[in-house]
């Protein structure tokens, strides 16, 4: 026998079938963030990023040109097993010809991603950019009282939800576009409420462009506080949970954008009963949003672990969304995104069903107990099998440092 029968017996006393896990892990899509391979740095702009969030460390080889990143792109997503779709910022706009402002995108900026992601055979996702652009005035966009400002923005976000609408017809697969705006103050602001009834009218006008329900969803991103921003930010989790049930589109969280001690796998499970759809946005803060690479760590396992025993994988879009300039651009992908797909695997390995039968009973004695025993099961054996089964290397060091030595240190 090998180890993964051995590993599949061992489950089965679990009452937990491993083929049924790995059969499941492999439609589960995942939607990688296109900013990892360059630092959230974007086409359009020279501009520093700003926003209030930060990627620290130069690390080479990182993509300054669109052929760049999308040979980077392939490289990681070879290396990572299962179902995904790119998800793209406005700022990755390709210019062919002239540049246009971003109120003025239109889908032929985005031909060429679109010719990417139909060559294999994988959807788009797409983010309005509020940020690192000189029409930020203040830290504001759709906030802002001065309406020069306010209608950039808000025309910003109506042509990219024709873009959105775009991506979904043309790849034939639903996207979905997330909204998050850096809008906020550094000091105690005299007035919270003005601030916020403008992001609901500026909301309210970008979402009054109509659009195929069907095809593309919109979510809306909170966040607690962020570098510069950091007593009060605009669109908080009250803000867009309130919003998101006002329009009937879905909530996004970032497990960055929270109280150090206040936890995205905590939430889940409330969204869920009051909301169609729930998007998350995984990522690493380490003591603030730092957004380092995700782990297969305690957090990650237990968000996934939220999605898995609610039965919700239908109803929940994954992506990730961390960028360290501090590390190889193509592991820190590769890292990442393989720890999200651990950790669902780690997930669908668990026998749900008695281990709420335990609670109901009131038996927490068993209960830790068996939680303790699964995190020693031999998860690695079942996780080198789905790699196996997907014709991915484990060892992803290899073609990476070779990547690396023929391809990023030539730039
Ligand atoms: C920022 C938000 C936002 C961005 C991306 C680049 O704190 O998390 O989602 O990271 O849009
Ligand atoms: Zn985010």
């Amino acid at each position: 026998m090998n180890r993964f029968e051995e590993a599949k017996e061992c489950y089965a006393r679990f009452g937990v079938d491993a083929e049924e896990a790995l059969n499941s892990l492999k439609e589960i899509p995942i939607s990688i963030h296109c900013w990892q391979g360059d630092d959230v740095g974007g086409f359009d702009t020279d501009a520093a990023l700003s926003g209030g969030i930060q990627a620290t460390g130069n690390y080479p080889g990182k993509a300054t040109t669109p052929a760049e990143l999308m040979a980077d792109i392939d490289q990681a997503f070879a290396l990572i097993p299962g179902k995904k779709k790119l998800n793209l910022h406005a700022s990755y706009a390709i210019f062919e010809g002239e540049q246009v402002e971003r109120d003025a995108l239109t889908p032929a900026h985005f031909e060429k991603w679109v010719e990417f992601a139909k060559a294999r055979g994988m959807g788009l996702d797409f983010n309005p950019t509020f940020f690192s652009h000189p029409m930020v005035k203040n830290d504001l966009t759709l906030s802002s009282p001065d309406e020069e400002v306010r209608g950039f923005w808000v025309r910003h976000g109506q042509c990219c939800l024709r873009i959105a609408e775009y991506f979904a017809k043309e790849t034939g697969v639903p996207c979905v576009i997330n909204f998050w705006i850096p809008d906020g103050y550094k000091e105690i602001p005299a007035d919270r409420l003005g601030p916020r009834a403008r992001f609901k009218k500026s909301m309210d006008e970008i979402l009054s462009v109509p659009y195929d329900k069907e095809k593309v969803f919109v979510t809306l991103e909170s966040k607690v506080f962020g570098i510069g921003l950091e007593s009060y930010t605009v669109g908080s989790a009250e803000f867009t949970l309130s919003y998101a049930g006002y329009k009937g589109i879905t909530p996004l969280m970032d497990n960055g954008h929270y109280h150090p001690t206040e936890m995205v796998s905590d939430k889940i499970s409330s969204l869920l009963l009051f909301h169609e759809n729930l998007a998350l946005h995984i990522t690493r803060p380490v003591r603030w949003d730092s957004d380092h690479v995700v782990l297969f760590d305690d957090e990650t396992r237990e968000i996934a672990k939220e999605i898995v025993r609610n039965d919700a994988l239908n109803r929940v879009f994954l992506s990730t969304d961390y960028f360290d300039a501090s590390v190889n651009r193509i592991s820190a992908w590769v890292t990442g995104v393989r720890s999200v797909q651990k950790a669902l695997l780690f997930a669908l390995l668990q026998p749900h069903a008695m281990m709420k039968e335990l609670q109901e009973q009131q038996d927490f004695t068993a209960l830790m107990v068996l939680g303790e025993e699964l995190k020693t099961a031999p998860f690695g054996d079942i996780w080198e099998e789905y790699l196996k089964r997907q014709y991915i290397p484990e060892d992803y060091l290899a073609p990476i440092w070779d990547y690396e030595k023929e391809v990023l240190s030539k730039r």
